[in-house]
């Protein structure tokens, strides 16, 4: 159970102490991703915030579009997990520059993780800082981080009903996107069932399906990447 971001079961006579706790330590992440947001957008510097299940291939669909896009659009990653270097050597290895954020028992990246890995980081003026969260459909949406985008991965391998379980996640998403297609001749998932319930959530969430391992539909996700950059790091869209 997490601590610190409210999904805990409330019974005892605490609870309004609690959510009075809960609710100020969202206003103080909400007060630090507005400067993180007016930090990036005046280096102009374009943050995604990708989110998903543990095992999605948030990953590996970076690794993939750091090695395609790398010479023609500056990457550097903030990776979130609660232990390890395993996602940051990853990312290395592509030569792209990366921080990696450990947040022990805690469940979410927040804004002043992000403030910190960001200063550490010194992304470069017209580039993508891909900030890959905590491994979590739950806790990760409830956090603001400054980004100027949302996106979620769903992989074929976790249920078309998930959008329907963890509606929070979808709700604020700018984009879905369905990944391991290349697995959907050997999996129960439909992927139309899925997109229904995600736009449940948020009627006009865009969804590519893609295979970060395979390649299909990554020329739409790259697409999408350099049209969201062309328009800018963006200042207007909060999170919270
Ligand atoms: N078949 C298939 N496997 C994939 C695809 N994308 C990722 N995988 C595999 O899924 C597993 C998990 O991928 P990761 O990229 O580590 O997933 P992640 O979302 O970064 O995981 P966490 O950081 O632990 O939350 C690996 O074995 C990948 O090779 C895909 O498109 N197709
Ligand atoms: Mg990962």
């Amino acid at each position: 159970m997490c601590g610190t971001c409210g999904c805990g079961p409330e019974v005892t006579t605490e609870a309004t102490r609690r959510v009075a706790l809960e609710i100020d330590l969202l206003a103080k992440n909400d007060d630090r991703a507005v400067a993180n947001r007016r930090w990036l957008a005046d280096n102009d510097v374009l943050a995604v915030n990708l989110m998903s299940s543990p095992g999605s291939g948030k990953t590996t669909l970076l690794e993939r579009t750091i090695r395609d896009l790398g010479d023609h659009l500056s990457c550097a990653v903030l990776e979130g997990d609660q232990e390890t270097l395993l996602d940051a050597e990853r990312i290395g290895a592509t030569g792209a520059p990366v921080v990696q954020i450990n947040t022990g028992a805690g469940c979410h990246l927040d804004a002043e993780m992000v403030a910190d890995g960001v200063r550490r980081l010194a992304p470069e003026r017209g580039s993508v800082l891909f900030v890959e969260n905590v491994g979590n459909l739950v806790c990760p949406a409830l956090f603001d981080l400054g980004e100027a985008a949302r996106v979620v991965i769903m992989s074929v391998t976790e249920g078309a009903d998930k959008p329907l379980k963890y509606p929070h996640m979808f709700r604020t998403a700018d984009l879905m996107l369905v990944n391991k297609v290349d697995l959907l001749p050997h999996v129960e998932f439909d992927v139309a069932h899925c997109v229904a319930h995600a736009r449940r959530a948020r009627p006009d969430v865009e969804v590519l399906e893609v295979s970060a391992t395979r390649g299909d539909g990554l020329g739409a996700w790259y697409d999408w990447l350099r049209h969201r950059r062309i328009t800018g790091a963006g200042r207007g869209r909060t999170f919270s």
